[in-house]
């Protein structure tokens, strides 16, 4: 039989779970059933900034067409099912070229193949690759200025350094002008917390979720009923941590290798930072996005930022 596991997946997770602290890369929640339940985390009552960055969009999305002209390339890192596109492309009147990338190129060809009949005038060209390791520009003839657009607040879940370091990558790799970024904005830790355990359990399944991959794709015996999901606001490092708890003393195997849990010990399966907007301006500063232009929603949960690249200056 195929092995389609990622050899990564195997390698990433023995090495993590041999830290202590113990951690699982956040990139790996995203099988299909994990996927599945992401989506459904992004319809939940408590988790706010799926809705809240779309109203954003929708409500502002003249001023935001006028700021950044139609006369621009679209290019989308990481686009999944091109949700968000749909709201700038009704948007943006005349925008010549939308680029929406991502890891799946199956996935990727069956998005866009809808979004071409919702957009005839509009060319889709999409392009497969990893955005945490390259941008790939398509083959095409088009002078034109490239605009980023990166929601979801999807630049949360990396370190600020690696935040900094993938926003200039962004824009080496596509001479980008424009960097139109979704980012989730610091509040009080009782709306942050419930964001990421919710009344209903989904986030806590989302998390758990990766134990049961673990266990069906790498030959592991995790018992799920004896680790809880749990979440926190770590204020200091303005993040959101999400955690799998240990409840008892117990040993796992993973591919013929052991891993032993003390009662209440935790992998760390993800973070989440929420940032002020003049720490999210200098951190993009840093990475020569400069020049920002904020909108918000009536509460400040969330904020949608554009750039200009300095070498537009
Ligand atoms: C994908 N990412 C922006 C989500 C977030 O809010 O950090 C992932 C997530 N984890 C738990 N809930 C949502």
């Amino acid at each position: 039989m195929l092995d389609r596991t990622d050899p990564t997946f195997r390698e990433s997770v023995l090495k993590g779970l041999a830290k202590d602290p113990k951690v699982l890369e956040p990139k790996w929640f995203y099988d299909a059933a994990g996927s599945a339940l992401f989506d459904e985390i992004c319809e939940l009552p408590e988790y706010y900034p799926t809705r809240t960055e779309k109203s954003i969009l929708e409500e502002r999305a003249a001023e935001i067409a006028s700021e950044l002209g139609n006369d621009v390339i679209l290019y989308e890192p990481g686009a999944g099912s091109l949700q968000k596109a749909r709201i700038l492309l009704e948007a943006l009147e005349g925008l010549a070229r939308f680029i929406p990338s991502d890891i799946s190129a199956a996935h990727l060809e069956a998005a866009a193949s809808d979004l071409r009949k919702a957009f005839p005038d509009i060319a889709i060209d999409p392009v497969a690759c990893d955005f945490t390791k390259h941008l790939e520009m398509p083959a095409i003839a088009d002078d034109r200025p490239v605009t980023i657009f990166f929601p979801g607040s999807t630049i949360g879940n990396f370190e600020p350094g690696q935040a900094e370091n993938l926003l200039r990558r962004f824009r080496k790799e596509t001479g980008a002008r424009q960097l139109l970024i979704g980012v989730d904005l610091v509040k009080d830790r009782e709306t942050l917390v419930a964001a990421y355990d919710d009344a209903a359990g989904v986030t806590a399944a989302f998390n758990l979720n990766l134990l049961k991959r673990i266990n069906r794709e790498l030959e592991a015996d995790f018992a799920l009923h004896q680790f809880q999901h749990h979440a926190l606001f770590n204020e200091s490092r303005s993040r959101i941590e999400m955690h799998l708890e240990s409840l008892c003393e117990q040993s796992v195997s993973i591919s013929g290798e052991r891993f032993d849990f003390r009662d209440g010990e935790r992998i760390h399966t993800e973070n989440s930072y929420k940032y002020t907007p003049e720490r999210f301006a200098s951190l993009a500063g840093k990475a020569g996005w400069v020049k920002p232009h904020l909108w918000t929603d009536q509460n400040r949960l969330f904020g949608v930022f554009l750039f200009q690249s300095e070498e537009a200056d």
